[in-house]
């Protein structure tokens, strides 16, 4: 399978995952329902349910695991957006083109809705008919509560709201982006194969090296995208920092130097899957989409 088709197939199985469950929960409070449904119907790339089902489908795990483990793992990443949109955080009125959570509804439902995607995450990982064994199924959750928690996703957001308005180093930069982007990519990957039977240490290690290395190029990509994006747009210099009080990649080490560090990024990902014994091209393809992305 190609990854075109590959990431097609992610983003199709798992809204029809979360429709099914949203169908489920029809007697909820309908404005609640309708804010929670508005943000996972609003699209997006589905980058790590597509990291979930790749890994899990070349280490032959049980489909309606992945479609579980999948679907939880949409609702953290989107959550997170929906409350990164608020007033208190980016205070951003659009989301991929559309109007934010709280822009479409109002700010008490966005912050219920991102509370409500967060809980149905645990919700679908906790489900009683797993393929998987119990042991499993809860290092399942443990990881998936690790990456989101205080030394994952949001001890990264804050961190990184920490940070502004203040010269920080290159490690520092490195360090909240593994937390606040590269945990969330990284668990993605562990969720694939702790769905699946039988999964050697190497093989698991070889993928948390892979899982590390997009995690990490992604969000300098990111970084890439906003300078490059602003230049194109405002005329700005190559390279400038485009949120003044932000560091980025492109404003410490200037664009060539962050474009070469996503290319070692890129490589060292290949690197750590190409010697494993499956079929892994759907994975190199997709580190070296996640650095040609130009959204
Ligand atoms: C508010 C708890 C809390 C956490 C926020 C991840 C994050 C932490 C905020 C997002 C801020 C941001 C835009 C970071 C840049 C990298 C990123 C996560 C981009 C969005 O991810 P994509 O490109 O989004 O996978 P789509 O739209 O494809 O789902």
């Amino acid at each position: 399978m190609n990854l075109k088709h590959a990431l097609a197939q992610a983003q199709q199985d798992v809204l029809h995952t979360l429709q099914r469950y949203f169908q489920t929960q029809q007697q909820t409070q309908p404005q609640l329902l309708a804010a929670t449904q508005y943000c996972i119907e609003n699209g997006g790339k589905r980058l790590r349910p597509f990291l979930v089902y790749a890994v899990g489908n070349m280490l032959a795990a049980h489909q309606d695991d992945l479609h579980k483990a999948a679907a939880a793992i949409e609702c953290i990443h989107s959550y997170s957006l929906v409350h990164d949109d608020l007033p208190a955080m980016d205070d951003d009125e659009l989301r991929r083109g559309r109007p934010t959570c709280h822009i479409a509804f109002d700010e008490a439902h966005a912050i219920l809705a991102g509370d409500t995607l967060q809980t149905i995450a645990f919700e679908l990982l906790s489900s009683t008919d797993f393929d998987i064994g119990a042991s499993q199924q809860l290092a399942l959750i443990r990881s998936l509560s690790q990456a989101s928690g205080l030394l994952g996703m949001v001890g990264g957001q804050a961190l990184d709201i920490a940070a502004t308005d203040k010269a920080i180093s290159l490690s520092e930069l490195e360090h909240i982006h593994r937390l606040k982007t590269g945990a969330l990519l990284s668990c993605a990957i562990k969720l694939g194969y702790l769905c699946s039977p039988n999964v050697e240490n190497s093989t698991r290690a070889a993928l948390d090296d892979y899982g590390r290395a997009i995690g990490l190029a992604f969000q300098v990509q990111d970084d890439i995208l906003d300078v490059e994006g602003d230049t194109a747009t405002l005329g700005k210099p190559q390279g400038s920092d485009v949120a003044a009080n932000k560091s980025t990649y492109p404003a410490l080490m200037g664009l060539d130097g962050a474009k070469d560090k996503m290319q070692h990024l890129y490589q060292q990902a290949i690197d750590a899957v190409c010697p494993l014994p499956y079929d892994t091209r759907v994975l190199e393809q997709l580190a070296g989409y996640i650095i040609a992305r130009d959204h």
